[in-house]
C-alpha cells in the first residue's frame, strides 16, 4: 500500500516532465501548457522572440512599480510623518520618468516594426492557396491545381483512436515542406479568422473582401493545428484548421490522388486572383 502511494507520488512528480517532452513537439494546445506553442518557421520565430522580449520588459516594469508602491507605503506612512512634505514637483524626476519610458518604447518598437514589415512584405511564393471561411467549416482551393475541398471537424461520435477531439478534420490543408505559401482569405457569410498559432499566422476572413497573408512552412513532416478565432456563430468552436505538411515527394503523391478526388468542375474564377494582383 505504502509502496503504491510512493509510486503515485513519483509519477505525479514526473508529470510536468512528460508535458515538457510532449510540448517540444507540439503544434497544438496541450493541457497545462504555459507560454506560446513552439514557433515553426521564420514568422513564428520572430513573433516568439518579440513575445519573450516583451515578457522581460513587462515583468521588470511591474516589479519596479510594485517595489515603489511598497517603498512609499512603508517610508511615508502617516505615523512616521506627522508633518507631511508639501513638495509638488521635482524636475530631474519628471524628466527621467518621461525619457525612460520613451526609451523603453523605442526598444520595443524596433523588433515590433521589423516583424510587422516582414509580415507585410511581398514574397516570391512557391504556391498560392485560397481559404474561405464558411459557417462552420473551411474551404480550401488550390488555384494552380484547379482543385478544392471542404474541411469539416470530425465530430465526437466519429472520432478514431489517435484523433484529436475538436481539432482533427476530415480533409486537412496539405502543403509541401520548406515552402512559402501565399494565402488569399475570403469569407462566405460572416467574419471568421484563420489562425494557426505555431506558424504565427492570423488573418480575418471577411465577406466581400480578399485578405492576403503568407506562411513560412518549415522543413519536416508535421501537422499544425489552428482554429477560427473570430466568434462567428453557434458552431464557432467546431471549425478547426489542420495543416498537414508533407515532404515534396509525398505531397506530389497526395496531389495526384487529390486531382481525381477534389477536382473542380470548372476552372476557379480568376476574379479573386486578379483582385489580389490589383491589391499588390
Ligand atoms: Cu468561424
Amino acid at each position: 500500500m505504502k509502496e503504491n502511494n510512493l509510486k503515485k507520488v513519483f509519477l505525479t512528480a514526473l508529470m510536468p516532465l512528460i508535458f515538457l517532452i510532449d510540448y517540444s513537439y507540439a503544434s497544438e494546445p496541450l493541457p497545462w501548457q504555459l507560454g506560446l506553442q513552439p514557433p515553426a518557421g521564420s514568422i513564428a520565430t520572430m513573433a516568439n522572440d518579440l513575445h519573450n522580449l516583451l515578457l522581460v520588459v513587462i515583468t521588470a516594469i511591474s516589479l519596479f512599480v510594485l517595489f515603489l508602491l511598497i517603498y512609499v507605503c512603508v517610508k511615508f506612512r502617516a505615523d512616521k510623518n506627522p508633518n507631511p512634505s508639501k513638495r509638488t514637483h521635482n524636475s530631474v524626476l519628471e524628466v527621467l520618468w518621461t525619457v525612460i519610458p520613451v526609451l523603453i518604447l523605442v526598444v520595443i518598437a524596433v523588433p515590433s516594426f521589423r516583424l510587422l514589415y516582414y509580415l507585410d512584405k511581398q514574397i516570391e511564393p512557391d504556391m498560392t492557396i485560397k481559404v474561405t471561411g464558411v459557417q462552420w467549416y473551411w474551404n480550401y482551393e488550390y488555384p494552380d491545381q484547379n482543385l478544392g475541398f471542404d474541411s469539416y471537424m470530425i465530430s465526437d461520435e466519429d472520432l478514431q483512436p489517435g484523433q484529436k477531439r475538436l481539432l482533427d478534420v476530415d480533409n486537412p490543408l496539405v502543403l509541401p515542406e520548406g515552402s512559402k505559401i501565399k494565402v488569399l482569405i475570403a469569407g462566405n457569410d460572416v467574419l471568421h479568422s484563420f489562425f494557426v498559432p505555431s506558424l504565427a499566422v492570423q488573418e480575418y476572413s471577411v465577406p466581400g473582401k480578399l485578405n492576403e497573408v503568407w506562411m513560412d512552412i518549415p522543413k519536416g513532416e508535421k501537422t499544425y493545428y489552428g482554429q477560427c478565432n473570430q466568434i462567428c456563430g453557434i458552431n464557432h468552436s467546431y471549425m478547426p484548421i489542420v495543416i498537414k505538411v508533407l515532404t515534396k515527394e509525398n505531397y506530389e503523391t497526395w496531389l495526384k490522388k487529390a486531382r481525381t478526388e477534389f477536382a473542380l468542375l470548372e476552372p476557379l474564377s480568376k476574379e479573386n486572383l486578379v483582385l489580389a494582383e490589383v491589391k499588390n
